[in-house]
């Protein structure tokens, strides 16, 4: 019989930009998504995260359909623009007020906290030095990580350091489609650096601070699935991209080394930023390990094309290599691959046993299901990727996985980046003209889920 741990938590999740609005509410500062969502061209229809769900205003509600569905804990994310305006040192108490109310009403609902300190919202000021290109972030970082620890500490136990490192320096620094749009190899690998360095930084600032917190960073991972074995320059690309995306934090934090195949792909551009005493800086027995998955990735010849481009410096990869992927797709293109959680598990338990307790910190589909004539949101397509998903991190669990949590992204429907409010991701149908909240189908088989602790997918 395949079952969870009795203490196995249920989780939602969401972040700050995606959700909060009131973006220039008691003393917030610019963020670069600010910034990025007011230039033109960036994000779609012109979307920006002004109102989003004004979870600022309404968190109380959300806490109460959290309550209802039986949610056990809320990964958010904590604004460091509302608490540190203009990226220094001076700090604005309204911005530490709204977290502890939220810290506060999330208890009082029996609702465990679990607060990432970066997804994303980098103060716009850091960015006009460099932001993660530039080495004083990672001193930045951990000075506003120490006051986060010492603020909420008292009942903040657990942390996420820095959501999808990745994304922040490739989509954000290489490609550009993230904020803040800069398009540099050498920003990209800096970033990807200056990351890994912040968060071993910020473990051992909060661990100073409060001794039996956990922390770990939220990475995003994917199996690269090579379609064409016997083209060994697919092989070569696949696993390039297994060091580029699932390796590089992980080894970093375990061992103070990079993926040796990138260390020479990049060459003279990481020697540059990884300075003497770097090893040592980056190693990091942290205690969590988050794992953001939603599918995996299909490589064929085609894409080959890619390595010598990255050698030429024009690293062109995507987040997702998908060249023949399989159907059927959610609303974002990605293809639904549900055992593809559970491989990537199991390849963790393999391949990283020292790597500290997983969570599931994102799983979930963007799928566009409104109401009906009745109100009812009948989003079938979230209940079975969900249901499906979940078999795959129970099938895990039974053979081993340290996996102790699972996060649905997400509880609400929100600011998807770069897609503006095209994508829907929540459990909670959000109205963005009335903000009404409308619990999908989804909400109610993910409730009955945690009410049977996952037996429910158990077969
Ligand atoms: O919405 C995002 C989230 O902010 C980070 N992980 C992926 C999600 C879906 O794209």
């Amino acid at each position: 019989m395949m079952s969870f741990q009795d203490d196995f938590t249920w989780g939602v999740a969401t972040s700050s930009f995606q959700i909060e609005g009131a973006t220039r509410t008691d003393g917030r500062g610019p963020s670069i998504w600010d910034t990025f969502c007011a230039t033109p061209g960036k994000v779609a229809n012109g979307d920006n995260g002004d109102i989003a769900c004004d979870h600022y205003n309404m968190f109380d509600e959300d806490i109460r359909i959290m309550q209802e569905m039986g949610v056990q804990s809320y990964r958010f994310s904590l604004a460091w623009p509302r608490m540190f305006p203009n990226g220094d040192a001076v700090r604005e108490e309204r911005g530490f007020d709204f977290y502890n109310r939220l810290i506060d009403a999330l208890l009082e609902a029996g609702i465990k906290p679990l607060a990432t300190l970066y997804h994303w919202d980098l103060p716009q000021p850091l960015q006009d030095k460099g932001g993660w290109a530039n080495r004083e972030i990672v001193g930045a970082f951990k000075d506003y990580v120490t006051a986060c620890a010492e603020a909420f500490g008292d009942r903040v136990i657990d942390w996420v350091t820095i959501n999808e490192p990745w994304c922040v320096s490739w989509l954000g620094y290489m490609n550009g489609v993230h904020a803040p749009g800069v398009k540099s190899l050498d920003d990209a690998i800096a970033a990807a650096h200056h990351t890994a360095l912040a968060h071993a930084e910020a473990v051992r600032a909060i661990r100073a601070v409060q001794p039996l917190a956990r922390a770990g960073a939220s990475l995003n991972m994917t199996n690269y699935v090579i379609l064409n074995p016997e083209d060994a320059e697919v092989v070569e690309a696949a696993a390039l991209m297994d060091s580029h995306v699932n390796r590089w934090w992980i080894e970093a934090q375990l061992t103070g080394h990079y993926p040796q195949n990138l260390v020479e792909e990049y060459g003279e551009r990481l020697a540059r930023v990884f300075l003497p005493g770097d090893e040592a800086l980056l190693k990091i027995d942290a205690e969590l390990l988050g794992v953001n998955y939603y599918n995996d990735s299909f490589l064929a010849s085609p894409r080959i094309n890619d390595v010598s481009l990255l050698a030429k410096g024009l690293f062109p990869f995507n987040q997702r290599v998908n060249d023949t992927p399989p159907a059927p797709h959610t609303d974002m293109g990605w293809p639904i691959t549900p055992d593809g959680i559970y491989n990537l598990l199991m390849r963790i338990h393999r391949d990283y046993p020292t790597v500290g307790e997983i969570a599931i910190t994102e799983n979930g589909a963007a799928f566009d299901d409104g109401p009906d004539a009745n109100g009812i949101v009948n989003d079938a397509r979230r209940v079975e990727y969900f249901k499906s998903h979940i078999y795959n991190v129970l099938r895990a669990v039974s053979e081993g996985s340290a996996l102790r949590s699972y996060y649905a992204w997400s509880l609400l429907d929100n600011f998807e980046w770069a897609e503006g409010y095209d994508k829907r991701f929540g459990l909670v149908h959000v109205d963005f003209e009335t903000l009404k909240r409308t619990p999908k189908e989804s909400a109610k088989t993910y409730a009955a889920i945690i009410a049977t602790n996952g037996a429910m997918v158990a077969s």
